[in-house]
């Protein structure tokens, strides 16, 4: 079938298993997906081939430019040297203007059962279909080369190939924007992005412009608990939830309308960083979040998402005491539940990050038949922005055309010519209406696929006006606060102390204690003010909620039933025992986790009983590039590890930031000697406290030490530590 028959572009067959890759499939290969299909053409391989310029001419020498004599002036003719030169020369692209630093991966979405009463959206309709997408993940404030792990919103930006078009789920990993009104974004923007005179600091809103900005912008309250939360610091893009924001609506068959907001829930749950731990990997390893999703994705643990939707009946629509229309409030999973429709995988690596991740264009105006917007006032200006955007970065019209973005069914229509223009148009009319094209390419009747728009009524006078219903700015804030954990809620004072902490002006952070953070909660206010330097404030200007919304911590929605994809540090040297290392990285493997023996030095370990290959060198890593951490037995080994300041400092840093700590027999001493005070490190046997899980007598069965290991590493992180005063 030729790419024009619509019939080529029909989604690829059943899966064979929605829950586990197929064994047989290698990470590389992606079963069929029409989108790969239509990509490979486009893929260049090189091996075997010889060097070429750009017109096709084998070159003979890329290593010499053309000149008069060997040691004379390079000639103008030199063809090969001006192609190549000019190439370089014009290699780089604007880096979006936000979310310039991101990762993409390729994947396929499968709607659980029809949902045909909800939308006529043929995405949503078999589930035997396997949709086509492209992800990628982003923050928002640094520019392309910084971070990952820094305190920012995620971008989470899905672009479904459906059989009706692209529709393109541009969305973050929190449920709430910072304003209500799109014309209030390049202030935001501007305000958070390195100031101006000096382009400090990078990929960080703790700075002056910034909070000067928030502390006068009260809609601005609810998300701003949102980014000083541990929600702004995930553990793993495979670990963090996605939301749509706005209300859209759903539209089906009958032409019924209903509210929808789209929801991306992790299946391996959220997790998140500490904030130390996050500040250190952004020296340790800049591409973190990067490397964690190409790696998992190559070792075939893809990672998934199930959508949720939330729907509220049109005649609903002024059931709350929020407008709808407003992306700075959510709604209560409480009011309304996510109802799980579906699920994304994402099992293919870009080939190209240039050709695929940057050049990915995403645009919230892209939909599809069954899907429409809603009259809220960021969404409406968005649906500006995003194509606007492209004509700088991506340098034309013609932006539609690239692989990554070209939808896989066909495209007609009488647009021509522009920077780039990969078609080779045929006929003579490019208008419509005509009669030299036979009156083609023809709209298209609603019966068959054209879009129409949802006919919701409208009246109104032209205004520049915020609507009353969108007034209330504290009310969702101080549930956020109210529904946090007493540790997560640590945290965001933590947070929101270091954040203003590094502002310089003293009218800023007081403004944000008296005017900002007094009006969610009086506690939070005054717990900021101490951290800060700002007089406490004496009134209690918060109004206490009673719906609270316990979904908004990351500790609610975290998993604890496994260990799936976690990375867990096997700390070794010469000397130690075999038996016990090779016990627990079993079991830690077969429980679906990665482990890496660390030492001194990479290279091979005499150890009691056999050889063991040590994966790293303290050199190159770090506890905090790591889940959790476990020292093996043997005198030898622990010895070494007890003289080396680095291995002191791993289990010391995994302490301080909640990890679960394992040792064995001898390697037990080496926790002794990091002082983790408070917990017991009796002799004896199995002992699992706080997290810290140890086993010195020989009585002690290695399945039962690595199961209370296996179980603490489950829980993530462990703040109910004794004495947090471990130095590290
Ligand atoms: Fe935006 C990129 C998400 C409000 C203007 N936005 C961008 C990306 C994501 C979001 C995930 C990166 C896409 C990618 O990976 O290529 N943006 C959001 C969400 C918003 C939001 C969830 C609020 C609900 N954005 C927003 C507003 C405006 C923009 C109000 C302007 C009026 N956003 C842009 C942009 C970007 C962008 C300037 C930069 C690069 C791009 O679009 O392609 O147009």
């Amino acid at each position: 079938m030729s790419q024009s028959d619509p019939r080529s572009t029909a989604p690829d067959a059943a899966p064979q298993s929605q829950d586990v890759p197929s064994p047989e499939v290698q990470p590389r290969e992606v079963q069929g997906s029409s989108k790969q299909a239509q990509l490979e053409p486009q893929r260049r391989d090189s091996t075997g081939q010889y060097l070429t310029t750009n017109q096709g001419l084998r070159v003979s020498d890329t290593d010499n430019s053309l000149k008069a004599g060997a040691r004379g002036p390079t000639l103008l003719e030199d063809f090969h040297l001006r192609e190549k030169m000019m190439h370089f020369d014009h290699e780089r692209i604007p880096e979006r203007v936000v979310h310039a630093r991101g990762s993409g991966a390729h994947g396929y979405f499968q709607v659980y059962e029809p949902l045909t009463e909800l939308t006529r959206a043929k995405v949503f309709q078999d589930p035997s279909v396997r949709t086509p997408v492209f992800v990628r993940f982003s923050t928002v404030v640094g520019f392309r080369g910084s971070a990952d792990t820094v305190r920012d919103v995620r971008g989470f930006a899905v672009k479904f190939y459906t059989e009706e078009g692209n529709w393109d789920l541009v969305g973050n990993n929190m449920p709430v924007f910072f304003i209500q009104d799109a014309i209030k974004f390049p202030d935001l923007v501007h305000a958070v992005k390195p100031e101006q005179p000096d382009q400090m600091p990078q990929a960080s809103a703790a700075h002056d412009t910034f909070w000067d900005f928030i502390s006068l912008m009260p809609e601005s309250a609810h998300v701003i608990m949102w980014v000083l939360s541990d929600r702004a610091i995930p553990r793993s893009y495979r670990m963090m939830e996605g939301f749509g924001v706005h209300t859209f609506r759903f539209i089906n068959e009958a032409g019924k309308a209903r509210f929808v907001k789209f929801h991306w829930r992790p299946v391996l749950g959220t997790a998140s960083l500490v904030w130390d731990e996050a500040q250190k990997i952004a020296g340790k390893d800049p591409d973190f979040n990067r490397r964690d999703l190409w790696e998992a994705i190559e070792q075939g643990n893809f990672p998934e998402f199930e959508l949720g939707v939330q729907i509220v009946e049109e005649e609903d629509e002024q059931r709350f005491d929020f407008d709808l229309l407003d992306a700075t409030k959510l709604i209560p999973e409480e009011l309304v539940p996510v109802r799980i429709v579906g699920k994304l995988t994402l099992n293919r690596n870009p080939d190209n990050f240039f050709a695929e991740t940057e050049q990915v264009a995403f645009h919230p105006g892209h939909v599809v038949p069954g899907i429409d917007f809603t009259n809220d006032p960021l969404l409406q200006g968005r649906l500006f922005s995003y194509l606007d955007t492209q004509l700088i970065r991506l340098g034309g019209p013609n932006f539609a055309q690239l692989p990554i973005n070209r939808p896989v069914v066909p495209v007609h229509n009488n647009q021509r010519e522009g920077y780039g223009q990969q078609e080779i148009h045929r006929g003579r009319a490019s208008y419509f209406p005509n009669s030299l094209g036979g009156g083609f390419p023809a709209p298209a009747p609603e019966a068959e696929g054209g879009y129409v728009h949802h006919m919701e009524r409208v009246e109104g006078h032209k205004i520049r006006q915020r609507s009353p219903s969108f007034g209330d700015h504290f009310s969702q804030a101080t549930m956020f606060w109210q529904s946090l954990t007493p540790t997560e809620q640590e945290h965001l004072v933590d947070a929101a102390r270091f954040e203003l902490g590094k502002c310089k002006v003293m009218a800023v952070r007081e403004r944000m204690v008296h005017e900002f953070f007094s009006r969610i909660n009086h506690d939070l206010a005054v717990r900021v003010a101490e951290g800060i330097g700002v007089e406490p404030p004496a009134a209690d200007l918060s109004q206490p909620v009673q719906q609270l919304a316990p979904e908004v911590g990351v500790e609610a929605r975290k998993r604890t039933d496994g260990i799936r994809t976690r990375k867990i540090a096997l700390l070794a040297e010469n000397g130690v025992d075999v038996a016990s290392l090779n016990a627990i990285r079993q079991a830690l493997q077969e429980a679906g986790a990665t482990a890496e023996v660390i030492s001194k030095f990479p290279g091979t370990l005499q150890g009691v009983g056999g050889e063991v290959k040590a994966d790293k060198g303290f050199l190159t890593t770090a506890s905090v590039l790591y889940d959790a951490v476990f020292v093996p037995g043997g005198a030898q080994s622990a010895a070494a590890l007890l003289r080396n300041g680095d291995a002191l400092h791993f289990v010391t840093e995994s302490y301080k930031h909640g990890k679960a700590i394992g040792a064995q027999g001898e390697g037990v001493e080496l926790l002794r000697a990091a002082a983790l005070i408070g917990v017991a490190l009796d002799a004896g046997g199995l002992q699992s406290q706080a997290g810290v899980v140890t086993a010195q007598g020989p009585d002690t069965a290695p399945d039962a030490l690595a199961l209370a290991f296996i179980e603490a590493v489950a829980q993530h992180r462990h703040w109910n530590r004794p004495d947090p005063r471990v130095p590290a």
